[in-house]
C-alpha cells in the first residue's frame, strides 16, 4: 500500500485511522510552485482574519493577513512616513507588531495595546532606519504562539539609496522566503501542539507551501530569508555557493562566503546564491539539517548573462563604544517562562535606560535553550559569545541585529543604545511559547530615566497621564 508522505509524518498510519482520510491527504506527485508574496498596495487595509491556506485540507481554516499567509509584503523607503490602517477580523484580540522597526511605543503593537475583535486603527510613524528586511506579526500576550502558528506574519522591507547604489539582484532575481514549520492532524487541519518548551512542526513551509520548487536563471540570486517559525532553529545550506550580505539590521560591511547558516526564530539573512556556474537543467536544493528533502528545489535554466560583481565593501557599520568589560545588566533566561526569576506582568516595568547611553547587556541561561532573544526599540551589536558552546560571534551576527540566538550554557554580550524614542519597550525570548509563557519584561527609555520609570509605572496601572508643559 502506498502511504502518502504527509500521512506518514503525521503518524496517521500508526494510529490506524481510516483510508479515505489518507487518500484525501495524498501530496501531489510534484512539488508546488513557490509563491511570490503579493505586495500591499498603497492605502490598502491590513486585516487579520481566518483564511483558507493551501497546505491544509480544503475545508480547514488558518489565519492570514488579507487572506494570505504570509501576508502581503510591505515596502517602504527610508525617510518616508509609514501609514496604514490595521483591522482585526478575528474572534480574539491581536496586535500588529512591526518587528525590527524602530517606532514609538504606541505604534509598536505591544501586548498592552491590543486591537479588539472587530476594531480597526490607524498606525503611522516615520521610517528613520537604514534598508533591511523586517517583518510584522501578532504580539498579544499569551496568544502570540497560536496566532503565528496559524499563519499570521508578513515581510516588511525598507529600501534606501545606499543599498540601491550597490545594484543588488532585483526583480526576478530577488526572492523573499518566509520559512516556518507546521503540524497537521489526521484530517489535514492545522494542529497546534502548544508545547511550553516550543512548538515544532513536522512539515517545513516556505511562503505558505510545503517543500516548493521554482525556476531560476543561471545568475546570482538574492535570497532574503526570514525564520518565521515559532521555535525551530533552521540550519541552512545550498547546493551552490552562498555569500552572506546582510541580516536583521541591513547590510553587513563586507560579504562573507558561508557553508551553513544557523537561524533562530525571527532572525533574517540576506544572501547571494551564485548559480552562474550551474549547468542549465540542474536542480539546486536549499536545505535544512532536520529535513531529509530539500526545503526548496530550484531548477536552473539559461538566462541573460550576469555581469554584476558583488562589491567588496557593502556598507559602513559604526561600532558602538562601551568602556569596561563588565555588563551593565545581566538577564538570566530560566526554564520556559522567566527572565531573572520573574514571569512577564504587563503592568510591571523592570528598569529604566538613559536615552542615548551605550549599555552592555549579558544574556545567559542554564536550561530551556535555544532562546532567540529580541529587543524592541533599538538595534544592537553582538560583541561576544562565551562560556561552553560556540565561543564566537557568527558571520550572520555582525552588523546590526534585533534578535540573537543563544544556546544553553552560552553567554552572549551585546551593546545597545536607545537613541530614537523615549518610551516603554520589551525584551523577550522569541521562541513564541516562551514569550507567551512569560519570558518577557518591560523597560523604559528616558532622558530622565527615574522620572520616565515613575511615569511608566503609574501609566501601566492607571492609563496615560495628562501633562501640561510648564513655563
Ligand atoms: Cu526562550
Amino acid at each position: 500500500m502506498a502511504v502518502s508522505r504527509r500521512a506518514a509524518v503525521t503518524g496517521l498510519v500508526a494510529l490506524g485511522l481510516g483510508l479515505p482520510a489518507i487518500r484525501s491527504l495524498a501530496l501531489p506527485t510534484s512539488r508546488p510552485w513557490l509563491p511570490r508574496p503579493v505586495e500591499l498596495a498603497s492605502g490598502e487595509i491590513l486585516a487579520a482574519s481566518r483564511a483558507r491556506l493551501p497546505f491544509t485540507a480544503p475545508e480547514s481554516r488558518g489565519y492570514g493577513y488579507n487572506q494570505t499567509s504570509p501576508g502581503p509584503l510591505i515596502r517602504v523607503r527610508r525617510g518616508e512616513e509609514f501609514r496604514i490602517r490595521i483591522a482585526n477580523h478575528l474572534n480574539e484580540e491581536t496586535t500588529f507588531h512591526w518587528h525590527g522597526l524602530i517606532c514609538p511605543t504606541e505604534a509598536d503593537g505591544q501586548p498592552q495595546n491590543p486591537v479588539l475583535p472587530g476594531e480597526s486603527a490607524e498606525v503611522a510613524f516615520p521610517i528613520l532606519q537604514r534598508a533591511g528586511l523586517s517583518w510584522y506579526h501578532p504580539h498579544p500576550h499569551g496568544a502570540t504562539a497560536k496566532q503565528a502558528w496559524h499563519g499570521l506574519g508578513g515581510f516588511f522591507v525598507i529600501e534606501d539609496e545606499e543599498e540601491k547604489a550597490l545594484g543588488l539582484p532585483s526583480g526576478e532575481d530577488e526572492w523573499f522566503l518566509f520559512l516556518r514549520d507546521i503540524q497537521l492532524d489526521a484530517l489535514g487541519r492545522i494542529f497546534f501542539p502548544d508545547d511550553a518548551g516550543g512548538s515544532e512542526g513536522t512539515l517545513p513551509l516556505i511562503n505558505g507551501v510545503v517543500n516548493p520548487r521554482a525556476h531560476a536563471a543561471n545568475r546570482q540570486l538574492r535570497l532574503r530569508i526570514l525564520n518565521g517559525a515559532n521555535a525551530r532553529v533552521f540550519r541552512l545550506s545550498a547546493d551552490a555557493p552562498l555569500t552572506l550580505i546582510g541580516n536583521d539590521g541591513g547590510l553587513l560591511e563586507t560579504p562573507v562566503p558561508v557553508d551553513q547558516i544557523q537561524m533562530g526564530p525571527a532572525e533574517r539573512i540576506d544572501v547571494i546564491l551564485d548559480l552562474r556556474k550551474i549547468a542549465p537543467g540542474t536542480v539546486v536544493g536549499l536545505r535544512d539539517d532536520s529535513f531529509a528533502a530539500p526545503l526548496l528545489e530550484i531548477t536552473v535554466r539559461e538566462g541573460a548573462p550576469d555581469h554584476w560583481q558583488l562589491p567588496k565593501r557593502l556598507s559602513t557599520i559604526t561600532p558602538l563604544v562601551h568602556h569596561g568589560s563588565e555588563p551593565d545588566r545581566v538577564f538570566t533566561f530560566q526554564g520556559d517562562s522567566t527572565i531573572n526569576d520573574k514571569p512577564f506582568e504587563p503592568t510591571r516595568i523592570d528598569f529604566a535606560i538613559p536615552f542615548g547611553k551605550v549599555e552592555r547587556w549579558r544574556f545567559q541561561s542554564a536550561q530551556g535553550a535555544p532562546h532567540p532573544i529580541h529587543i524592541h526599540g533599538a538595534h544592537f551589536q553582538v560583541i561576544q559569545r562565551s562560556g561552553r558552546g560556540r565561543n564566537q560571534v557568527e558571520p550572520w551576527e555582525r552588523g546590526w541585529k534585533d534578535t540573537v540566538l543563544k544556546w544553553a550554557p552560552e553567554q552572549v554580550d551585546i551593546l545597545v543604545r536607545f537613541d530614537t524614542y523615549e518610551g516603554r519597550y520589551l525584551l523577550h525570548c522569541h521562541k513564541l511559547e516562551h514569550e507567551d509563557g512569560g519570558m518577557m519584561l518591560n523597560f523604559v527609555v528616558g532622558k530622565d530615566p527615574e522620572a520616565a520609570l515613575e511615569k511608566a509605572r503609574i501609566e501601566a496601572l492607571y492609563g496615560p497621564i495628562c501633562t501640561t508643559r510648564q513655563g
